[in-house]
């Protein structure tokens, strides 16, 4: 391999397992998501910037950014209310999956309840009766399963059009909720204000690219107070509410002497009753008939992410680790239920002898071997899959096996449950640290790969620079994964933090980098952000907090942003958003909301630079709050962390 090759492949990721990979899948003419980017380059010009449109049949249309050609479609719409429609589309496509993958969880929670799915229970009641306490269900006396049934049709409600304000929006602080009230803003049903998107931005509805963005706040808000909530909420009552835990990352978890089976996607609800199946000591011996020495269950993804939450299951990778995974020639099978999946999995497979198995009626797969999910039946089908994938290890070529590098050790399972336990059941001792500028503040660092930006670099390198200038960080889905592989999420890495931080993570025993979950999970950072500010007795957008998603790509990550965002989470993006082709919507964005909602967007591909922005943000609010701060225009890149501390 020439080095001109090799720099070549260093820019694709930072990680050693991940070279390796994509090295061999070079040499053996495997084509992988890089190689596909670059057959799509140069991408469309009128699409990176929002402004072609197809929304109906007088179109396809296209806006002129220059002014020479067209500045209107057919329709008559400009270039405001075409990039605002399809800004809102996405976020509507982002807040419907975390949703609907809520309203999976709400079904199956309630066939538990009424005793009607095999494989699940109730395995945190204590959660369960503070839910119904919430709800204003009376759970006194009552058994469990009862509980669980009135909790459920509360919360189908909460999908529909009869009520006014989703349920877990109560949490919100009141300053917020009053806020989105005036705003004509406050989510009131999920599906509700999803379905109005849709509505809104068909041709001829709603042509203020203004009016259309602030229903686009509404059913981001629909999505991270309402059906993230619930996914989350549920599956705690369902598989446990997450609590510290070690395990290990990266293609090095994969091992050449067992049946290794990749859990990948994003809902919980099948791969929770695969890891029981996997300690079935018929489907073991059965796997130590062909020779291997045993099961080994390993992660991909956020369906990963919730198994090392909860179960410590050992995760292989993100989201660009997907291909990279099945070219170990170590994967007997990859179990895939929704989202973030790439269709390519299966053509990679054919390469070796992986199989993959698609699991959701609403997600095949042409070319995997497809196994209808049905609760009612949870367990046999698990132990159905798996046995499968051990059927397979006898297919395996050993000469092909290259599992690379030893996997790194990390630590997951802060749930606000398990953080506040850190603290001693109270956010006073976070509280107290964040005044006496021990911690700056907090930031959550959130979202995907994306092949455009070297992989897991934008996470790191900003993560790394948030936490040596004493910046909490918490993390989830492919960040957290990135940050995992990194080293940065032990106790030890507290090393790593600035001194006031580090000796807060020395004294409680926690990395400087907290693992919150999954993707549908970031509403326990809505929960903890409300938490604090009810704690303070101000709204979100007063605290010293501030959203990052270095290498999005998702339409879910948009819903995620925006949600934050409309919460008073100032964010700062990685990857350009497609809406560029219009100043006014950028203006909005950037500007307009923080008058409008406390907190708005920023763009920043450098993740140094973004950590100057996300460092002024935090003093500034610091300085509002009349902490000790630092004078945030002295923040420069490169600058002496001590430099204009007043107080
Ligand atoms: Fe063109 Fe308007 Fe139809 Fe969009 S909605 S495709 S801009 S005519
Ligand atoms: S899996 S949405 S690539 S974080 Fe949740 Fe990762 Fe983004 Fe999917």
């Amino acid at each position: 391999m020439s080095a001109n090759h090799a720099a070549g492949v260093k820019r694709l990721t930072i990680n050693e397992d991940s070279r390796q990979m994509i090295e061999r899948a070079q040499k053996e003419q495997i084509e992988t998501v890089w190689d596909r980017l670059t057959a799509q380059e140069p991408q469309c010009g009128y699409c990176s910037l929002g402004l072609s449109c197809r929304n109906c049949a007088m179109g396809p249309c296209r806006i002129d950014p220059f002014g020479d050609g067209p500045t209107k479609g057919v329709c008559g719409a400009d270039a405001d209310v075409i990039v605002a429609r399809n800004l809102g589309r996405s976020i509507a496509a982002g807040a419907s999956a975390h949703s609907d993958h809520g309203r999976d969880i709400l079904e199956v929670f309630e066939a538990t309840a009424k005793g009607e799915a095999s494989g699940y229970k109730i395995v945190d009641e204590a959660k369960l009766r503070s839910l119904a306490q919430e709800f204003g269900i009376a759970a006194d006396g009552k058994p469990a399963a009862e509980i669980a049934v009135e909790l459920a049709d509360r919360l189908f409600e909460d999908f529909g059009s009869r009520g006014s304000k989703v349920g877990f929006s109560r949490r919100a602080p009141v300053l917020r909720k009053e806020r989105w009230e005036s705003l004509g803003i406050y989510p009131r049903g999920i599906d509700r204000e999803n379905v109005e998107m849709l509505h809104r931005t068909h041709m001829g509805v709603d042509n203020d690219h203004v009016n259309l963005l602030l229903h686009a706040l509404r059913t981001s808000l629909s999505d991270g107070w309402g059906g993230s909530m619930v996914a989350t909420e549920l599956s705690d009552v369902m598989f446990g509410t997450p609590k510290p835990v070690f395990s290990e990352v990266n293609l090095g978890v994969l091992r050449a002497d067992q049946v290794n089976i990749a859990l990948h996607g994003h809902n919980p609800l099948l791969s929770e009753v695969i890891v029981e199946a996997a300690m079935d000591p018929e489907l073991i011996k059965l796997a130590q008939s062909y020779g291997a020495s045993g099961i080994n269950l390993v992660g991909l993804c956020c369906t990963g992410n919730e198994l090392l939450m909860r179960k410590g299951v050992p995760m292989a990778g993100n989201h660009l680790s997907q291909e990279l995974a099945i070219v170990t020639g170590a994967l007997e099978a990859m179990i895939v239920d929704y989202q973030c999946i790439m269709p390519a999995v299966t053509d990679v497979a054919k390469c070796y002898h992986t199989k993959v198995i698609s699991t959701s009626d609403k997600a095949k797969f042409t070319g995997a071997t497809h196994i209808s999910f049905d609760p009612k039946r949870g367990s046999e089908i698990a132990r159905e899959i798996v046995k499968l994938a051990v059927e397979a290890f006898p297919n395996r070529n050993p000469d092909r096996v290259r599992i690379p590098v030893e996997p790194v050790r990390w630590m997951g399972g802060f749930s606000v449950e398990a953080i506040l336990g850190a603290l001693g059941g109270t956010p006073a001792p976070l509280v107290d640290a964040i005044k006496n500028g021990s911690i700056r503040g907090a930031v959550a660092v959130v979202g995907c790969n994306n092949p455009k930006i070297p992989q897991d670099y934008g996470h790191v390198e900003l993560t790394r620079q948030l936490i040596s200038h004493d910046i909490l960080v918490v993390v989830t889905g492919c960040a957290a994964v990135a940050n995992g592989k990194a080293g940065q999420m032990l106790p030890e890495s507290a090393s790593m933090a600035g001194p006031g931080l580090r000796a807060v993570c020395e004294a409680l025993g926690i990395p400087p980098v907290l693992h919150m979950g999954s993707c549908v999970d970031n509403s326990r950072v809505l929960v903890l952000a409300a938490a604090l500010a009810q704690f303070l007795g101000v709204d979100i957008d007063q605290l010293p907090l501030a959203g990052a998603a270095p290498e999005w790509y998702s339409e879910k990550a948009v819903a995620i942003g925006t949600y934050v965002v409309a919460s008073g989470i100032t964010t700062v993006l990685g990857v350009q958003p497609p809406i560029f082709g219009s100043p006014n919507v950028v203006k909005l964005l950037s500007d307009g909301l923080d008058g409008v909602v406390g907190a708005k967007f920023a763009v920043e591909s450098d993740p140094i630079k973004a950590s100057v922005i996300i460092r002024r943000h935090i003093e500034t609010k610091r300085k509002e709050l009349q902490l000790p701060y630092q004078e945030p225009d002295l923040i420069q890149v490169g600058e002496m962390a001590a430099a204009g501390t007043k107080g």
